[in-house]
């Protein structure tokens, strides 16, 4: 049986990740910081008591300023795969923790990189890169295309992927950079904006909330559907060789298109809820992310099933009925038809929840 140990697990990807591993037959390993209130509500509903038997699902807490739990993980497991997820993932907040910023998502994955060289333990290597790292770079942006990173999270994305490079180059170690493009789900970050804006328009829908406060609308996004890239980061490992992925839909549109269809899918104008905060504003922009993705459509047999307005449905779907409001739920026909039943959470295709995801998952080792 195979085994993956996961960083970043308690987020929007390690807990698709998660789910897709494990329907995979893997034993999935992961690391969460440790934290005074619930931090893993994406991930409950996999936690099964160790003393109940044969568990493949294990937390472990760790975090990514701390080489030597990292190495003890790494060289006491024996991971077949890593999966680095973790990282200060908010380009705005960057711009507020810098420092923080270029330590955890910078210098954390060369800290992992370092382990496993240290270790001498066999294991295959998947970085999270981003497409933030192309930044002011003319769109499509492909593998090839030059870096030109617009925020302290970029910047600091750009070290670790040549960071992983050097490691694959100096020692020989199997390591796949997934740059991937915007994407996001039902489980994405309430402060990002795809989900700000499907959670305040459920909000408005139930009558909650009146106005929606929101950035840069001009701002193009090639935003894609977070399960179906989380099986690329898998697929990259399963290659023969060692490689560097653009992972998107090669699509783009507005923060606006995004807010338009939102609200249209309840019925509702945006222009009479949204307004322009600038305080939402970045020092620097990026303005036009759309994936050139030729590579891993020929390599890895890889596109996307998911159209981003078939995103936007899911998304509003999942918030609407969060919030009380029964929804259209033409996103919920559309998960169904995707192929994506590994998916075990509450927004799995046809599924309800089922499984009291405000459980604490208690921590497997120390
Ligand atoms: P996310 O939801 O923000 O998850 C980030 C994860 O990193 C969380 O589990 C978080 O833990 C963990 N983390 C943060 N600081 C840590 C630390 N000091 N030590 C250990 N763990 C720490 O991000 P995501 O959307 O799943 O994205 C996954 C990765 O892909 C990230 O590296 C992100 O930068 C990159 N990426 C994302 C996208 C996208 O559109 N989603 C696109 C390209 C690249 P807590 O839960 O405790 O905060
Ligand atoms: O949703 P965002 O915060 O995502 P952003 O900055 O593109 O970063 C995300 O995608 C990257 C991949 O390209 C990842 F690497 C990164 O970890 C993260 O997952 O903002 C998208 C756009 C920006 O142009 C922003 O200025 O939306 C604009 N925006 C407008 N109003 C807003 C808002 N962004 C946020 N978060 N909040 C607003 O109110």
């Amino acid at each position: 049986m195979k085994k993956a140990l996961i960083t970043g697990i308690s987020g929007q990807d390690g807990s698709y990740l998660s789910e897709f591993l494990l329907s995979q037959g893997y034993e999935v390993h992961g690391i969460v910081r440790k934290a005074s209130s619930f931090n893993t509500p994406r991930l409950s509903h996999l936690y099964v008591d160790p003393h109940k038997g044969d568990v493949k699902f294990l937390i472990h807490y760790g975090d990514l300023a701390e080489s030597g739990q990292m190495t003890h993980l790494i060289y006491n497991l024996r991971p077949d795969e890593i999966y680095h997820l973790g990282a200060q993932s908010h380009v705005r907040v960057s711009f507020d923790l810098p420092e923080y910023t270029g330590d955890i998502t910078g210098l954390g994955t060369l800290r992992i990189m370092e382990c496993i060289r240290r270790s001498g333990i066999k294991c295959k290597f998947y970085q999270a890169s981003s497409s933030e790292m192309f930044g002011a770079a003319a769109a499509p942006q492909s593998e090839t295309t030059p870096f030109y990173p617009r925020s302290p999270y970029a910047a600091a994305k750009v070290f670790a992927y040549w960071t992983a490079i050097n490691y694959r180059e100096a020692y020989n170690i199997f390591v796949c950079n997934g740059i991937l493009f915007n994407h996001e789900s039902p489980r994405r970050g309430e402060t990002f904006v795809s989900r700000k804006i499907t959670r305040a328009v459920a909000s408005i829908a139930a009558g909650l909330d009146q106005k929606l406060y929101l950035g840069n609308l001009k701002a193009r996004r090639d935003w894609g559907f977070a399960p179906e890239y989380v099986v690329c980061q898998w697929l990259m490992l399963q290659q023969d060789r060692p490689g560097d992925y653009v992972i998107g839909t090669g699509e783009s549109h507005t923060v606006e298109d995004f807010a338009r269809e939102s609200f249209a899918y309840v019925g509702l104008d945006w222009q009479d809820y949204v307004e322009v905060d600038p305080r939402y504003f970045r020092p620097t922009e990026v303005d036009h992310l759309c994936a050139d993705m030729r590579k891993a459509r020929k390599e890895l047999n890889w596109s996307p099933k998911v159209s981003f307005s078939e995103l936007v449905k899911i998304m509003m779907d999942a918030d609407l009925r969060a919030v009380g409001v029964v929804p259209p739920g033409q996103g919920e026909k559309i998960l169904k038809t995707k192929d994506l039943n590994w998916i075990q959470g509450s927004d799995r295709p046809g599924g309800s929840d089922a499984h009291g995801s405000s459980r604490s998952i208690e921590v497997t080792s120390s």
